[in-house]
């Protein structure tokens, strides 16, 4: 097995990369990323290769070079980032996944693309938001998530490409920064505690969305990548979640750690609204029906692991 990570030095590639490593092989995970300036620790465990997600030939080059049979597509401009830089998110989000999904149909790859929570929009039922349901995201990000879903589908029903994927809510990790979303504030929350007893959050208190700890994050990517084909029904853009709090409850639940922890909030109207337009929590019993997925972490235990990383590495 021969594995191509794009956007290897992100927020999900820092992990994902490490725990790939760990169990297929050093060598068998080739990590790619647009420069080499992020994660060292990814740049020097193993292959890597520098990858512009936008050039094609590039990644038809690196696939042929190292016998890829599957490649695991990071590569991407997140929501908030994408709001500033509309053009950008498009171009990166929806010309490096036509070339994946190109180079994977020519070179018989499996794929795997993660959705977001983004795909869906303020006309989505919020609580408990269904496997299959309207989609109509109001923000540059969320449509490149929904017409990524499509041309997976797409490719799959047309090509045979073997593309799977996952709807992931926020995620929180220790291995390198998010990358310019909307769900930041809950890694930012963590340093600032640490390093200042104090946060500034951008998001109202009452701001319900998922989330999910990364070790269950790349626990899925794994778990689903090795599904037994026949029982996928959905196959692409699954539903997964592991918690929903607000800015209110992580940080009570971080005072329970740091007594002397305060939380004070400066709304940002931008990130606000595109919180808003996205779900409270999710229903994810198709991707629990289907491969088996179970989270191992909730609010409690992975701000404990998030606090003990933390107060390590600062
Ligand atoms: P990130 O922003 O942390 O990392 C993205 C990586 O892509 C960066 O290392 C960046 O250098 C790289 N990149 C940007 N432009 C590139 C280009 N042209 N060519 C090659 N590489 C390029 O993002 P992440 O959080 O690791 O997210 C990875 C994927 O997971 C994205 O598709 C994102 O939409 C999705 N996702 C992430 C979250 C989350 O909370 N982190 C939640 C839902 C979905
Ligand atoms: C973001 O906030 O943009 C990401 C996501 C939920 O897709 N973390």
């Amino acid at each position: 097995m021969n594995i191509l990570v794009t956007g290897a030095l992100g927020q999900i590639g820092s992990a994902l990369v490490q725990h790939m490593r760990g169990i297929y092989g050093s060598n068998n995970i080739i990590a790619s990323d647009l420069n080499s300036d992020g994660n060292q620790e990814v740049i020097h465990s193993g292959p890597f290769e520098k990858i512009d997600v936008t050039d094609g030939k590039k990644i038809a080059e690196t696939v042929k070079s190292y016998n890829i049979d599957t490649v695991i597509h990071l590569a991407s401009i997140l929501s908030a980032v994408g709001e500033h830089k509309p053009n950008l998110a498009w171009d990166i989000n929806m010309n490096g996944l036509f070339n994946v999904l190109e180079v994977a149909r020519y070179n018989r790859c499996a794929v795997f693309v993660p959705s977001s929570i983004a795909a869906f929009g303020p006309q989505t039922p919020k609580d408990h938001t269904p496997q299959d349901t309207l989609q109509r995201p109001t923000t540059m990000y969320g449509v490149t998530k929904v017409s990524g879903e499509i041309l997976c589908d797409y490719y799959y029903k047309k090509y045979k490409v073997d593309a799977r994927g996952l709807r992931f809510p926020g995620l929180i990790s220790h291995e390198s920064q998010p990358g310019g979303g909307t769900t930041d504030y809950a890694v930012h929350i963590f340093y600032e505690a640490l390093k200042n007893k104090g946060y500034n959050c951008y998001l109202r208190e009452d701001t319900y969305m998922d989330m999910m700890y990364m070790p269950d994050a790349v626990d899925a990517i794994v778990k689903l990548m090795e599904a037994n084909p026949e029982r996928l029904i959905h196959r692409n853009a699954f539903n997964v979640t592991a918690m929903s709090f607000n800015p209110k409850q992580i940080a009570n639940e971080i005072k329970k750690h740091i007594p002397e922890f305060e939380i004070q909030y400066e709304v940002d109207l931008i990130r606000q609204d595109i919180a808003d337009s996205w779900p409270n929590s999710l229903d994810d019993s198709a991707a629990r029906e289907q491969w088996d997925w179970s989270p191992k972490y909730d609010l409690a235990s992975m701000t404990e692991d998030m606090l003990k990383h933390i107060r390590q590495k600062i």
